[in-house]
């Protein structure tokens, strides 16, 4: 069996249980049972560039290396974070597009294929994660590297004519023409790249790839999943703290909501945040009884969106629990730090609500993690927006539009007071579709796609005679 190399902007500590990126949580469990390389940057960032350093952890070699300040700036805060983030999440008014983040993002894109090249082995595949890296196969190709290399995408593709309104836009798919394998999270972002691949390139389906020049790239769906069996362990596990506040509130009898999100403008928190805030107009029955468990870790403080986002979530915050709380009741405890998932899992599971609702969202492992959190006998509801990717899969949740307050509302209602036979069906169904398709389901069926032999062996073969 050939190894893995991964390569990602950011390589895990492997060492480390805890991780708070989606990426991170699927490959570590996966990397670990199967060996093999991890590559990118280290996290660290020093005045200037340095070269890659190894190390070995157990069956995995971690190789990274540090970027420059200019380089965090302008490729990962930059280019990928201020460029490639808000148009992917469809939000072109968020577009923040300075001189020099394509230039360094290029570089830095060079800079990983020239210290990953000395590492690969003939056969190794090599399979290059999401946004940050959409150049590597092409200055992989440039280097001479005839590996096959594949790419997922964590986050949406956007529709043709969004994508268009970026200068380099062809440019950008002609990146992702190097690949063998094109990876995306549903049928609605393949439908957008081929589509482009199509209306604006002029290319042509044939067996299953598309072709240009001597090489073809298939463009398949994985949507990504979770280690549902260890998830659902730990939230049985409650660490004392938890266990306290779980029951003070069945003492009481209060009820919660919950969200688990980076604080990110793609999340739709302000949205939630006012459909709550009506749930208690609405229904003053509610008042003291049902609150709102919102957890949103810092992430890309550096990048004007970010900032700007936590300010309104705050001011929002305050002006709810100003007009509701009472002396001995906060409606929204909002906390904007880390929590380790031996705890989130156990406060997954005693929730009522999992309320999930992005604007805009790859896959959104959170919904998938409440699923499998719940008690199977008396499990909570999945409130999830439309347009998160697990909604093409989880279907049987309640399905909402994450801008429509009112009908957030009504939906988080109709969730508090769904009987425990219909929670039980909605939750067998979800339940069925997260141990299915898990995060080992996801990666060996990229991997088995990758390895398939098709026409880029020969095209290589055929580069190699000429050179
Ligand atoms: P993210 O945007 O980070 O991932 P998500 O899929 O929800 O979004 O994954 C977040 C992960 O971090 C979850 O496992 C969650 O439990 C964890 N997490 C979040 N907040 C945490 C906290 N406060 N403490 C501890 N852990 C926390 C990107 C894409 C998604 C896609 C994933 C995987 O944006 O759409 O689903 O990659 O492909």
């Amino acid at each position: 069996m050939p190894r893995v190399v991964i390569v990602s902007n950011r390589v895990a500590d492997l060492r480390k249980k805890s991780q708070t990126g989606g990426l991170a949580v699927a490959l570590a469990d996966a990397m670990r049972e199967r060996g093999g390389i991890w590559f990118g940057w280290s996290g660290e960032t020093k005045e200037e560039a340095a070269p890659a350093v190894a190390e070995t952890i157990g069956r995995v070699a971690a190789v990274s290396l540090p970027l420059s300040r200019r380089e965090v700036e302008e490729y990962y805060l930059g280019y990928a974070n201020s460029v490639l983030w808000p148009l992917f999440h469809y939000r072109l008014d968020l577009v923040d597009h300075r001189p020099n983040f394509l230039d360094t993002y290029a570089a830095v894109n060079r800079r990983f294929a020239t210290e990953l090249v000395p590492y690969l082995e003939e056969d190794d595949l090599v399979w290059v994660q999401d946004y940050h890296l959409m150049p590597l196969a092409a200055r992989l190709r440039e280097l001479g590297c005839r590996n096959r290399i594949g790419f997922f995408l964590h986050i949406p593709f956007p529709p043709p004519d969004m994508l268009a309104a970026t200068s380099n836009h062809r440019e950008m798919v002609e990146w992702l023409l190097e690949f063998d394998l094109v990876g995306l999270q549903t049928s609605t972002d393949v439908g957008n790249l081929t589509r482009y691949l199509e209306e604006h390139m002029g290319l042509e389906e044939i067996g299953g790839a598309y072709r240009h020049g001597s090489r073809q790239v298939r463009v398949e769906r994985f949507p990504i999943g979770i280690d549902p069996v260890g998830f659902a362990a730990m939230a049985r596990e409650e660490p004392d703290d938890v266990a306290i506040d779980l029951m003070r509130r069945k003492l009481l009898g209060q009820r919660q909501i919950i969200g688990v999100d980076r604080l990110d403008y793609s999340k739709g928190l302000p949205e939630r945040l006012r459909a709550y805030g009506r749930l208690l107009v609405q229904h003053p029955e509610y008042e003291r009884v049902v609150s709102f468990l919102q957890i949103a870790p810092p992430t890309r403080e550096d990048v004007d969106a970010y900032a700007e986002i936590r300010l309104e979530l705050e001011a929002l915050a305050g002006s709810i629990n100003g007009r509701f709380a009472e002396f001995n009741w906060t409606p929204i405890r909002y906390i904007h730090r880390p929590v380790s998932r031996e705890k989130l899992a156990p406060l997954l599971r005693a929730s009522d609500v999992g309320f999930v609702t992005p604007l805009r969202d790859g896959m959104n492992l959170v919904a998938k993690e409440y699923v499998a959190a719940q008690d199977v006998e008396d499990p909570g509801v999945l409130v999830l927006s439309r347009f998160a990717g697990a909604a093409e899969e989880l279907d049987a949740a309640l399905l909402v539009n994450p801008y429509d307050v009112d009908e957030m509302s009504r939906r988080l209602h109709q969730a508090l007071e769904m009987p425990l036979a219909e929670r039980r069906r909605r939750h067998e169904e979800l339940l069925e579709k997260v141990m299915r398709q898990n995060a080992t389901a996801w990666l060996e069926s990229f991997l088995e796609v990758l390895e398939r032999p098709d026409g880029n062996q020969e095209a290589g073969t055929a580069d190699q005679v000429a050179a």
